[in-house]
């Protein structure tokens, strides 16, 4: 059965800067990288090269057929120095939201993707309430240089992430584990710092949606722990939800499924595939997250991230397919979805896993930076042009 999408559905892929632009050096995550102790396999390097070589991606994701590009903003590029901003960094980014325009190709720009400026890390970064005002007088300063060409506006990417990874799971800056009063305290900072920023911004030049975007997924349990998945997803996803009501948009970015069992998270099922990411080939965790996320925000929804990270590009097709079907009936249900942004344009830097995940509808020669457009592009550009699933 065909699956097909309404009008004015928007068809986007995304990266971000730290993984993408290359040379990212005065933020946290460089530090971090390069630490004694680091998790991360490798550093981010040159990433993509993507700070010289954005034309020719953009390009190529026009080329597909897409119409919207997400992208995210270098807080220490742009503010390298508490109070000091750099004009030039500022006219570099607006000439991408250009780009973007004369392709066609709606900008969609995330203020905060995971990398904070080493200045505001060495002040306790998120797990300081002073940050949030920090990040909003940022947001205004950028929306004041570029907010007249801004097609859609991200505040702050996976706040969730930034403080579980953080400040519980210790695996990214400033690497603390299981410190819950730091953890309460960035999950704090970082909604008042997603009101502040969506106020900045609104106020600014342009008119446009402005949301933020949440890590979700699809969530199980084993026999006897199904009274675990409330608190678990009211921690990891509803307080950020419920902060999120009144906004434009939720952005939803989900990959696949939390297990819980009695002690906790689990890992994957029995007899369920399992990616090098660790976690289940699980394409039906967009749906699962949307219908979430519309049940507690009740805003209007975007899939701004959903991917897959692996070397078998058929096996990316299978998900995507899975997953596409997936919100297409959410939208035949009468839920409020109006676009869905694969993740990711290019295979870029994974964080902790350096360039070992593969997520890219394109692929990166890592000595040569040469890009090669992979056959799950070419489908899913037909997707994009059809407007749905033969
Ligand atoms: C995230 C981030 C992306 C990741 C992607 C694949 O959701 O963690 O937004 O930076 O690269 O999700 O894990």
């Amino acid at each position: 059965m065909a699956t097909t999408f309404p009008d004015g559905f928007l068809w986007g892929t995304a990266t971000a800067a730290h993984q993408v632009e290359g040379g990212n050096w005065n933020n946290d995550w460089w530090a971090w990288e390069h630490a004694e102790d680091t998790p991360c396999e490798e550093p981010s390097g040159d990433a993509c090269d993507q700070w010289w070589r954005y034309p020719e991606d953009l390009d190529t994701l026009a080329g597909l057929g897409f119409g919207a590009y997400r992208f995210s903003l270098e807080w220490s590029r742009i503010e390298p120095e508490y109070g000091e901003f750099s004009t030039a960094a500022l006219d570099h980014y607006r000439r991408i939201i250009e780009a973007c325009r004369d392709r066609e190709v709606l900008p969609v720009v995330t203020f905060h993707h995971f990398t904070t400026p080493r200045w505001v890390a060495a002040e306790g970064g998120w797990a300081n309430p002073v940050t949030a005002d920090r990040f909003a007088a940022f947001c205004e300063r950028c929306v004041g240089h570029f907010g007249d060409e801004i097609g859609m506006a991200c505040t702050i990417n996976e706040p969730n992430i930034v403080s579980l990874m953080g400040w519980l799971m210790g695996v990214f800056p400033p690497g603390a584990s299981m410190d819950l009063d730091a953890w309460a305290a960035a999950n704090d900072t970082l909604r008042a710092g997603h009101r502040k920023a969506y106020d900045a911004i609104k106020e600014g030049p342009g008119d446009f949606p402005v949301g933020l975007t949440l890590s979700m997924g699809d969530w199980a349990a084993e026999p006897g722990s199904e009274h675990l998945i409330e608190p678990f997803r009211a921690g990891h996803e509803d307080q950020y939800l419920e902060a999120a009501r009144g906004d434009d948009f939720v952005g939803v970015q989900s990959y696949s499924r939390t297990r819980v069992g009695p002690s906790g998270a689990v890992g994957p099922e029995e007899g369920v595939e399992v990616l090098p990411m660790g976690y289940e080939f699980w394409p039906q965790a967009a749906e699962a997250a949307i219908r979430h996320a519309v049940d507690v925000a009740h805003t209007p929804v975007y899939v701004t991230e959903n991917g897959i990270g692996t070397d078998d590009d058929d096996q990316r097709v299978r998900y995507v397919q899975g997953a596409l079907e997936g919100v297409a009936r959410t939208i035949d249900e009468g839920l409020d979805v109006r676009g869905y942004f694969y993740w990711s344009l290019l295979d870029n830097f994974e964080w902790i896993y350096g360039y070992r995940m593969r997520f890219g509808l394109v692929g990166v020669d890592r000595a040569t930076q040469v890009r090669t457009v992979k056959p799950s592009a070419a489908w899913l550009g037909e997707v994009v042009r059809n407007n749905g699933i033969a």
